[in-house]
């Protein structure tokens, strides 16, 4: 079908941008290790930022908008209009990407993925990212418009489930986004072009982190609808509970925006009482993933129960493990229980000054959006690339697909814990190999950067083997027909209020939030802004 093709036009881009940014990430655990020196010049810091912006910009990005428009597609439908400006999207996106990688490539934009000022970089770089976000919008356009049709048709009706998660993740996305816009299209690009001589660098940490936390929940909500409605049809089950699935995005869009703080909890600048408000929303956000953590279990026992597995773990047992298609994102979900309590450590105010910018930070994220999203996105990777190509997942593909998910467990497993364990030693996260002037703690360091170094090696054979998969799934599997796995609810289960479905309302409470918690700090930082730094280029003396 003509869609397909769009919507396999992101997933091509997401998988490239696996490959590409799993070597970078490859080749940093192996100089951290001391074991490896870059060649031809190239910097620790550029490969850093490819790993960075590759990954959690790019791949991330493309992949969430395609999964996206599919289930719009496939729930609400997509005009031929609608699909034209689909491709738009598409466009303006891979535009975008392609300008920002070749500065970094070039050496022009080693800032990281975070792009912190005072580094500077190429003003190309801030205007390719630029257009990755506004193709996003253009994309969330097309799928509020696409349930906006729906509902005109299906008047009184509730919206499909995969339709309102779809919609909850774009309004929240183009919410926080207007903060990382706002901040390089006045700050940034004109200060690179030379407009300005200093930068207010604490209001562009803010702005991007009043972006930077939502993002992660951006990523998160694509998981999470697989795990409420795909994955309950794959053990062949059904939804617990559509209201408490729909009022779990809700909180999300909620509390997912005003909470950025917590990035910024060693910030001066920031009066701590806003610092403690944004902690106690954060703690907010920890509500519905709990949510989430119930109504999927419950649905996993009732359906084994249902089976007639009648002891207490009994059902567990016959959970379908040897199906990929359930068993990635379940390990997903069991990575996300020390990486969701690691977040909560992060979040506390006395414990963030322990583990802020050591490694174990990167500990953390590696479990949440490479482990717990990434395997979910594998896991739907196994049924919608043959659903879109029209080809079969074979039975060897699959038993492939168990090998990669636990290649990826045990790599992550070993990186992970060593990089958390590393961090609450001290080490910093984001430098190169150093000897730190021979200090005596590095001689302890060393011994977790190699075991990073092994994991990061089993972890990219786990790169190698999933793109063979998709390329194979995308290309080579036999032509055949493959479900696209939606569960119906429980019929049992409360009906869903319709006040779940007031946009007004729930938007209206979101803006809300965000204003309180950021007018008067914005005020602040704005009003009592130090002269504002100067820029540092990278390399120095560019
Ligand atoms: Fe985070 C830093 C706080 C979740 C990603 N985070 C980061 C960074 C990234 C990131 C990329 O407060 C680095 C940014 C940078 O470059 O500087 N994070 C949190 C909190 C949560 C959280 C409170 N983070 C995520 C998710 C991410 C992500 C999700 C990506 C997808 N994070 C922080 C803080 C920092 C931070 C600070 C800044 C640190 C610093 O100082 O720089 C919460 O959302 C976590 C809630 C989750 C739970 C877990 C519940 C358990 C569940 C398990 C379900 C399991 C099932 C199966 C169903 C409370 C839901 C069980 C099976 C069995 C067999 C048992």
């Amino acid at each position: 079908k003509k869609e397909s093709k769009l919507y396999m036009a992101f997933l091509y881009v997401a998988f490239a941008s696996l490959l590409i940014g799993g070597l970078m990430g490859l080749l940093q655990t192996l100089v951290r290790a001391g074991k490896f020196t870059l060649p031809f010049g190239i910097n620790y810091y550029q490969i850093l930022t490819v790993h960075g912006v590759i990954l959690a910009l790019v791949l991330t990005t493309f992949f969430i908008v395609g999964f996206q428009f599919s289930l719009m597609g496939k729930t609400t439908g997509i005009s031929d209009k609608q699909l034209k400006v689909g491709w738009v999207s598409f466009w303006v996106m891979l535009i975008g990407t392609l300008i920002t990688a070749t500065m970094i490539l070039l050496g022009e934009a080693s800032v990281l993925y975070t792009f912190y000022a005072p580094l500077r970089a190429h003003p190309l770089f801030y205007i390719g990212l630029s257009l990755v976000i506004i193709g996003s919008w253009i994309a969330a356009f097309v799928n509020f418009r696409q349930l906006y049709v729906w509902k005109k048709a299906h008047k009184g009706q509730k919206s499909p489930l995969l339709a309102f998660m779809v919609n909850i993740n774009m309004i929240m996305w183009v919410i926080a986004s207007l903060g990382v816009a706002i901040s390089v299209v006045f700050q940034f690009i004109p200060w690179s072009l030379g407009y300005g001589a200093t930068i207010n660098v604490l209001l562009s940490r803010t702005l991007f982190w009043y972006f930077g936390h939502p993002l992660v929940y951006f990523w998160l909500l694509p998981a999470y609808m697989a795990w409420y409605v795909i994955v309950p049809k794959v053990i062949g089950g059904k939804i617990f509970s559509d209201g408490l699935a729909r009022l779990s995005f809700i909180l999300f869009l909620m509390f997912s925006i005003p909470v950025g703080f917590h990035h910024q909890l060693t910030e001066p600048g920031i009066n701590p009482t806003w610092k403690f408000i944004q902690v106690v929303l954060t703690f907010m956000v920890v509500v519905p993933t709990l949510m989430t953590a119930f109504s999927i279990f419950a649905t996993f026992e009732i359906t084994g129960r249902r089976k007639g597995y009648k002891s207490l773990f009994g059902w567990f047992k016959k959970l379908p493990w040897k199906d990929v298609r359930f068993l990635a994102p379940f390990i997903g979900m069991v990575a996300f229980i020390p990486g969701g309590i690691g977040g909560i450590i992060n979040a506390s105010h006395q414990l963030n000054a322990l583990v802020h910018n050591t490694i174990w930070v990167t500990g953390h994220f590696h479990l949440t959006i490479a482990t717990t999203v990434i395997l979910t996105f594998f896991g739907i990777t196994y049924w919608l690339v043959p659903v879109l190509t029209n080809r079969k997942l074979t039975p060897k593909i699959n038993r492939l697909g168990i090998i990669q998910s636990f290649i990826w467990a045990v790599g992550m497993l070993i990186m992970s814990a060593s990089m958390h364990i590393e961090g609450l030693l001290g080490a910093p996260r984001r430098s190169a190999f150093s000897n730190y002037g021979g200090a005596d703690q590095v001689s302890v360091w060393i011994n977790y950067q190699i075991a990073q170094a092994v994991g990061g090696t089993i972890l990219f054979i786990g790169i190698l083997l999933m793109v063979y998969i998709f390329i194979k799934l995308a290309f080579f599997a036999p032509r055949g027909e493959e479900e696209y796995p939606i569960a119906e609810e429980e019929e049992d289960a409360m009906p869903t209020p319709k006040v779940l479905e007031n946009w007004k309302l729930w938007i209206g409470i979101t803006i809300a939030l965000i204003l309180f918690a950021y007018t008067i700090p914005m005020i602040d930082i704005i009003q009592h802004s130090p002269p504002g730094s100067v820029p540092f280029d990278f390399p120095i003396g560019r």
